[in-house]
């Protein structure tokens, strides 16, 4: 089939269609459908967080669940993240559109071992539509890595990102360095990622634990806020 007649085909599909239909694609790795259909989405007049939750990431939960269950494999899950990157890399610049002034400053990883990085980049995209400035230092980053970050950049926040059982105990290695090196009350240090829980966080010694993209944001807003107002309370009552 031609492009022309791909466009066609897409552009003459209902919203309801069209969004199965991008899940198909996504399941299937068609990276240009998946541009396409975002494209259309925008088109048709959608707002980029909703283009980005119904259509690309509810279609790579799909995918996940055929991957936990032996359906899909490696090589086409990497098609699938391929596309499904191709597809928030349209989105980007519109979430990211506040034009104000960065409310806070995040640095964010995910840790050695682990090279999932979809989930990660989708939190720095909606903290960076929110108003943070984040540098994002990739995948499988040793302490070494954190470290040299937060010493470059001086965040408010160190983010950590895992989705494997057996990587996110790596989280307690970066916290208890930072303690060691009397670094740990400079930050606040928030954690995601699918196997953990607000348990974990608590006990790896992390400051929160963030379900999911939009929970990320509203829990870096509102720590940073907490600790600006500690901060000032602290300097009012010294003077
Ligand atoms: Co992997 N993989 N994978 N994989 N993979 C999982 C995680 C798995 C659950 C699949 C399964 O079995 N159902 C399973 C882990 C099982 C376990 O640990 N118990 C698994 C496995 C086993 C593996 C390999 C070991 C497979 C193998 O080689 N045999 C291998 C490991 C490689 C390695 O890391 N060393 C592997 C490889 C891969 C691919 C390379 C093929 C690919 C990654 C491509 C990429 O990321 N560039 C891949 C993918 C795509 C997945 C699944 C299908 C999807 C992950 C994803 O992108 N989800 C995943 C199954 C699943 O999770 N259902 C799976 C979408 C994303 C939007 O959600 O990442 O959860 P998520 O992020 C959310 C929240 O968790 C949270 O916000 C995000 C947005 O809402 N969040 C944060 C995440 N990070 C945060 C950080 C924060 C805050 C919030 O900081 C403040």
């Amino acid at each position: 089939m031609s492009d022309q007649e791909d466009t066609f085909d897409l552009n003459s599909l209902e919203n309801e269609e069209l969004i199965e239909q991008v899940h198909d694609d996504l399941y299937n790795g068609l990276r240009e459908e998946v541009v396409l259909a975002t494209n259309i989405f925008l088109s048709r007049g959608w707002a980029a967080d909703k283009v980005l939750n119904d259509a690309l990431v509810e279609g790579m939960r799909i995918v996940g669940v055929d991957f936990r269950d032996g359906i899909l494999f490696v090589p086409e899950v990497l098609l699938a993240a391929n596309a499904m990157k191709a597809g928030m890399e349209i989105l980007r610049p519109l979430l990211a559109e506040t034009g104000v002034e960065p409310i806070g400053k995040v640095v964010i990883g995910t840790v050695k071992g682990d090279i999932h990085d979809i989930g990660k980049n989708l939190v720095s995209m909606m903290l960076e539509g929110a108003g943070f400035e984040v540098i994002n230092i990739g995948i499988n980053n040793p302490v070494e890595n954190y470290l040299a970050a937060l010493e470059e950049h001086k965040p408010d926040i160190l983010g950590m990102s895992a989705l494997l059982t057996t990587t996110m105990p790596y989280m307690k290695v970066v916290i208890d360095t930072l303690k060691q090196q009397g670094l740990r009350d400079k930050y606040i240090v928030l954690v995601g990622g699918a196997p953990l829980n607000e348990e974990f966080a608590r006990a790896v010694g992390a400051d929160a634990y963030c379900r999911d993209a939009a929970v990320a944001v509203e829990t870096a807003k509102s720590m940073i806020a907490q600790r600006r107002a500690a901060r000032d309370a602290a300097a009012a009552a010294a003077h």
